[in-house]
């Protein structure tokens, strides 16, 4: 990863956190291009990383969550897709959120990807970084001597979490039984409903199952390949874990539209296996 990203995104976490800590979560009257009701604050901190973004000479073009359509420029090599505040609706309840960062090379696909990042904004501020050109992962805290480099956080073979995603009432019968299977074997709810609190909690306390499987209801899930899926899935992979759409390897999935969702389990070797066979005949 080009060494001018990690300054510029912990600027960036600093600027954010301040304005979750300062603006009200009030909703605007416009939607993003995943149909979410957009907030100011969710504006306002894509702003930030755009800024940000654009004038770091090696990056060639941007690609929020919240805008329809990709920026590029006339130079630079990468290109960065990003969802500038995670979890917005969770927001006003106090509830920890983040940014979620993917730099790819040539073009918007997970073939690309070469890094990721995702800073969360909790009682503490802290981002993760994983690169393809290494085999551990960057863990920074934000303490009183500014950011602090920790040892990186891995995943072992099995975990005690189960994070499961989506409406129960729509889940697939197959689906019910897996999240049914895990809690039955004493693994532990622990939920959020933001993605970075809930997967940063699997990394930190070393392994479990986050899904968010497809649904009678959203077949493709909910959550976005390029911003969320794709930079949590080389996280994870360099963490040690495995994250897979059920079937295939996420990062091996392409994308035929820059906002495209797909289901998605993120976890410990152990559990992402049982997954595996609960899906190996069935359809996502
Ligand atoms: P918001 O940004 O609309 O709050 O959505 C957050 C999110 O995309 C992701 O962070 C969560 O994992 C997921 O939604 C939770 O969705 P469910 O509430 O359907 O489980």
């Amino acid at each position: 990863m080009p060494k001018d990203f990690i300054p510029t995104l912990q600027k960036c976490a600093l600027q954010i956190q301040e304005l979750i800590k300062t603006t009200q979560a009030s909703y605007l009257e416009t939607t993003n291009t995943s149909g979410d009701t957009q907030l100011g604050i969710d504006v306002q901190a894509d702003n930030i990383i755009e800024n940000a973004l654009l004038g770091l000479e090696c990056v060639r073009g941007i690609c929020s969550e919240e805008k329809p359509e990709a920026i590029f420029k006339d130079s630079g090599s990468y290109l960065v897709a990003y969802d500038p505040l995670d979890g917005s609706s969770i927001i006003d309840s106090n509830l920890s959120v983040g940014s979620i960062f993917g730099i790819y090379q040539k073009e918007f696909q997970a073939k690309y990807l070469v890094g990721s990042a995702y800073i969360i904004y909790g009682p503490r501020l802290e981002m993760v970084l994983a690169s393809t050109a290494s085999d551990s992962l960057e863990y920074f805290i934000h303490g009183k001597n500014g950011w602090e480099e920790k040892t990186p956080p891995t995943l072992k073979a099995q975990g005690k979490i189960n994070a499961p995603g989506g409406t129960q009432k729509y889940w697939k019968p197959e689906h019910k039984n897996l999240i049914e299977s895990l809690f039955m074997a004493g693994y532990r709810l622990r939920y959020s409903g933001g993605m970075v609190p809930d997967l940063h909690q699997i990394l930190i306390k070393g392994g479990g199952l986050f899904s968010y499987p497809g649904t009678t209801e959203s077949p493709n899930g909910k959550l976005r390949k390029l911003f969320e899926v794709f930079p949590f899935a080389l996280i994870y992979e360099k963490a040690g874990g495995e994250a897979i759409d059920g079937k295939t390897r996420l990062l091996e999935l392409p994308i035929d539209n820059l906002h495209e969702s797909t289901p998605c389990f993120f976890g410990s070797k152990t559990e992402i296996e049982q997954v595996r066979k609960t899906y190996a005949n069935q359809n996502l």
